[in-house]
């Protein structure tokens, strides 16, 4: 399928380490993904789903003890510890590659190696990057199909050049003592064994698009950031940008695909997904904006939660060319299930749940994630252009111009509703202290609350300190930079309840972060920025007083003062490469909390 002498040598290479009986080329042809779901369905790796209600849909278990990316054993591999810094795990290039050596070495013994060319980004658009995947895995392959734009025309595109990103996966034995997630920035390379689940696995996402892509981007002035794109359509036509960063599982999808309360709809406004996960951000020449692409093809979205009210777009784009990852079989009707999909569960008898065992509904505990019927990280892969809210911007070359970037956690307390940062400087700070309680999309313990600073701890693919110079730097370098906003839909009354409603209302807070970007409405000046006077926040049918609204915004200054010493101990930890600025800002902070 190519000439390309860089990438048949390194193929040849890598075929004489793992030792494949069959070498397959990806042509990203219909009839060839079909062969490959056949196949997996003959090893019994997928399960064809009922096809008149949910045409061309699959579903896969991973290995019991393989279900989130696993970022202890996630490492940067530079030739110095402190390139990749403290908040990544190093080791040497020499010693991990020696190491893996042993891992991969016939590994691939009695299986098929499959060469999956794939562009992040549009081919041929100047955001474009280019990345070879090698993997043993079919379902890889067609999750790579629905996630990345793959086929002959990226190889076309790529021509005689090296500049490309290689990728080798090898499922081995799926065994967690020896599973390693590796990046080699210097080298392009990533290197992923003993795993098969979606961000150790789907090179092109977490790997590519976020930490080597991120290295690239300091060198080449540009930023990969873990955000969703999204477009608010005013009544008049106009539609404005705003990326948002929140951590694994805290509400990107769902921010993404937003549809506005009702009153809001009726006046004409509307919400356009452009991606879900991942920008790539790029200053503009002519017009001296922040642009963004969504560089993926697809979601790899959190089932648990998604219905038919939370989320009904998200719903709506899994009824088809879906493969769905570790959720509940209804095996009387061939379909799937998913805590919070609905209040009818399959009954005992015809449910398997995601380990493969058979699944007894009326034995669910909330409290006891052990008797959940799906995995809490559990997954869909669905194409974007299924999405019934998809920006026609989707597949423009040059992106969309970014008016706000959000910053957001999950915060029982402290962090209010929504604030505004004074600058860009002070914005690149508020995302430098961002937290949130963890997820279910990592390994770990869960609801914990940890510094996640730009929801990119576990994607930088260089040093945390270097990174956030870049953000500083790139201040400098945008004429007409976004405003930067930070929100927190979490916060928790006395009984653990939610105070704020949540989703579709979501479109309340982006009115007024809009409003505010344009400076068509006022706030209040606190010591964390600038915050909403109540009643600027429509609560319109909503059976919620301003006082709660007031509550939702109060910023108390105690358990700031807190957070700041935890700062402290975090920027220490991050270590030398903290920007002086980001201590000035602190410094400052505190200081404002103090008076
Ligand atoms: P990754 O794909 O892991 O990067 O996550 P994501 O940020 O796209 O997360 P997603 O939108 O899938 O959100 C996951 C969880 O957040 C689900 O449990 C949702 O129900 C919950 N969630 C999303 N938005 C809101 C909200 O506005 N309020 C509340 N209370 N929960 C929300
Ligand atoms: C995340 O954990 O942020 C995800 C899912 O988006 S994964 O692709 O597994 O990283
Ligand atoms: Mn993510």
């Amino acid at each position: 399928m190519t000439n390309n002498k860089y990438v048949l040598s390194w193929i040849d290479e890598m075929a004489a380490m793992t030792q494949p009986d069959k070498i397959v080329w990806i042509d990203g042809s219909e009839a060839q993904a079909e062969a490959l779901r056949a196949e997996a369905c003959s090893t019994g790796e997928m399960i064809k789903l009922n096809q008149e209600i949910l045409p061309n849909c699959y579903l896969h278990r991973t290995a019991i003890n393989d279900v989130a990316r696993v970022e202890g054993r996630t490492f940067i591999c530079t030739p110095t510890k402190e390139e990749a810094g403290n908040i990544n795990n190093w080791m040497a290039p020499d010693e991990m590659y020696a190491k893996l050596k042993a891992l991969y070495t016939g590994s691939m013994k009695g299986r098929t190696m499959y060469v999956i060319p794939y562009s992040m980004g549009v081919v041929g658009s100047d955001f474009a990057k280019y990345g070879i995947e090698l993997t043993d895995s079919i379902y890889v392959v067609l999750n790579m199909l629905i996630m990345t734009r793959v086929g002959t025309n990226v190889l076309e595109a790529l021509g005689d050049s090296p500049d490309y990103i290689k990728g080798l996966h090898a499922r081995a034995d799926i065994d967690e003592e020896n599973r390693y997630i590796t990046h080699f920035p210097q080298d392009n390379t990533i290197m992923s064994v003993n795993s098969g689940y979606g961000g150790n696995v789907l090179l092109g996402k977490k790997c590519f698009a976020l930490r080597i892509a991120s290295y690239l981007g300091r060198k080449e002035g540009w930023m990969a950031e873990h955000m969703l794109i999204l477009g608010v359509e005013y009544p008049n036509g106009d539609i404005k940008y705003v990326t948002a960063a929140f951590p694994s599982a805290c509400g990107k999808t769902n921010l993404a695909m937003l549809i506005p309360p009702k009153m809001l709809q009726e006046k004409g406004y509307k919400v356009w997904c452009v991606g879900d996960d991942i920008a790539w951000l790029r200053v503009n020449k002519e017009d001296g904006k922040l642009y963004a692409v969504n560089p993926e093809n697809g979601f790899f979205g959190v089932a648990p939660g998604t219905n038919d009210k939370s989320n009904p777009n998200a719903l709506a784009t899994t009824m088809r060319d879906t493969i769905f990852t570790n959720v509940v079989h209804d095996t009387k009707n061939n379909t799937v299930w998913w805590e919070g999909l609905n209040d009818n569960p399959p009954a005992p008898g015809n449910a398997i749940d995601w380990k493969g065992n058979p699944w007894d509904c009326t034995k669910y505990d909330k409290k006891d994630k052990s008797t959940c019927g799906a995995h809490p990280n559990s997954r869909f892969t669905a194409l974007a252009q299924n999405c019934p809210c998809i920006s026609s911007e989707f597949n423009s070359l040059k992106g969309v111009p970014v008016s706000a970037i959000v910053f957001g956690g999950r915060r029982a307390k402290t962090a209010p509703l929504v604030y505004q940062s004074t600058s860009w400087q002070n914005g690149a700070f508020v995302g430098s202290i961002m937290a949130s309680e963890t997820t279910a999309a990592a390994a770990g313990a869960v609801g914990v609350v940890r510094r996640d600073p730009m929801a990119m701890r576990p994607f930088v693919g260089y040093n945390m300190g270097d990174y956030w110079a870049h953000w500083l730097a790139m201040g400098t370098k945008i004429p007409n930079p976004p405003k930067i906003f930070h929100v927190n839909w979490f916060r928790t009354d006395d009984e653990g309840h939610f105070i704020w409603p949540g989703f579709g209302d979501n479109m309340r807070v982006l009115l007024w972060i809009l409003d505010r970007c344009e400076g068509k409405v006022d706030a209040d000046i606190t010591p964390i920025g600038y915050v909403p006077k109540a009643e600027d926040i429509n609560i319109e049918g909503l059976d919620i007083t301003l006082d709660t609204i007031k509550e939702l915004l109060t910023v108390d200054k105690e358990s700031w003062l807190a957070d700041v010493e935890n700062i402290k101990e975090f920027y220490a930890q991050v270590g030398d490469a903290v920007p002086q600025t980001m201590y000035d800002e602190l410094a400052a902070l505190e200081a404002r909390l103090k008076a």
